[in-house]
């Protein structure tokens, strides 16, 4: 399960419904293209929390279809409907995903208990592993040494998506468990994720710029930090680049100007204005 993993686009028409061949057509780039370990579906990047229950189970079902078994599979089922994260996370498992992840609940400012109890919850209910999803700037959950500790205590809890700028954090839950997957969640912080020795990353900009992730991680493995330094800088002129003009639209204009239908963004997300299309394509042919 340790690697690259893409935070999964998906390709939506102009009635916000899931376009099957641009989807297919973003999954077969991460493979064949971005080259990717694996992917990430259902994330913040795949507007997850836009959309309906029966969308989320149509991707899951398209993308495993898709990508069977080239590529690890992880689906994010996390909902605030914890029946409904339940039905997704067995829906997943019967697909043959390999592992699922939920976003830590959030809206209502639950206690921690009871976000233990969801995950403990959920986990009852389907025989899989499970990787929390922490992104507090989304979500507004900040959970500490202690507490990562107590979830992990459940042996089907394997990781965590670190998607937070805390670097003492992160080396201390990667002291304390050695033993459990860390995928890094911003890939601009890539390179100093990797130098903590995390175990993987996951990233919505490695939909276009996998390559140059798998670059930063193997380089920082190998001791590379001069190299793994440069291609760090290439990355992050590029993500401001994109940040700037619109993140998910930005990616998924790129991936159009790739020849991948890629589609729209689901409302409330606005379009690209004509201005931002062209710079879309102005980044593409700067760095990619
Ligand atoms: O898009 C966000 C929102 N974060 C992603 C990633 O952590 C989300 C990150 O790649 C993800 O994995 C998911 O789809 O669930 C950023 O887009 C990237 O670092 C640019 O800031 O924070």
């Amino acid at each position: 399960m340790k690697g690259l993993y893409s935070a999964l686009m998906c390709s939506f028409d102009e009635q916000g419904k899931v376009n099957e061949q641009g989807l297919r057509e973003i999954v077969r780039h991460n493979i064949d293209v971005s080259k990717i370990d694996g992917l990430y579906v259902n994330g913040s990047t795949g507007e997850n929390f836009l959309i309906s229950k029966e969308q989320k189970k149509q991707i899951f079902d398209i993308v495993k279809d898709e990508a069977g078994d080239e590529v690890k599979l992880i689906a994010q089922i996390g909902a605030l409907n914890i029946d409904e994260a339940i039905e997704l996370a067995q829906f997943a498992t019967s697909l043959g995903y390999d592992a699922i992840s939920a976003v830590t609940p959030f809206y209502y400012k639950f206690e921690f208990e009871e976000i233990k109890d969801y995950y403990t919850t959920i986990l009852e209910h389907v025989d899989n592993d499970l990787i929390i999803y922490s992104i507090p700037a989304l979500t507004g959950v900040n959970m500490n040494l202690e507490q990562f500790g107590e979830l992990f205590e459940h042996e089907q809890v394997i990781g965590v998506k670190f998607t937070a700028p805390d670097f003492f954090l992160l080396e201390r839950i990667r002291h304390a468990f050695p033993d459990k997957l860390i995928y890094s969640g911003f890939d601009e912080m890539l390179l100093p994720a990797s130098v903590l020795n995390v175990d993987g990353a996951i990233g919505s900009t490695f939909n276009v710029n996998g390559k140059r992730a798998k670059q930063i991680f193997e380089l920082a493995q190998s001791g590379q930090i001069d190299e793994a330094r440069e291609v760090q800088k290439v990355t992050n002129d590029l993500i401001a680049e994109i940040l700037d003009n619109g993140l998910y639209q930005t990616i998924k204009e790129i991936l159009i100007f790739k020849g991948v239908n890629a589609g729209l963004c689901r409302k409330p997300m606005k379009s690209l204005t004509d201005d931002g299309i062209s710079k879309a394509k102005q980044i593409a042919e700067k760095y990619l």
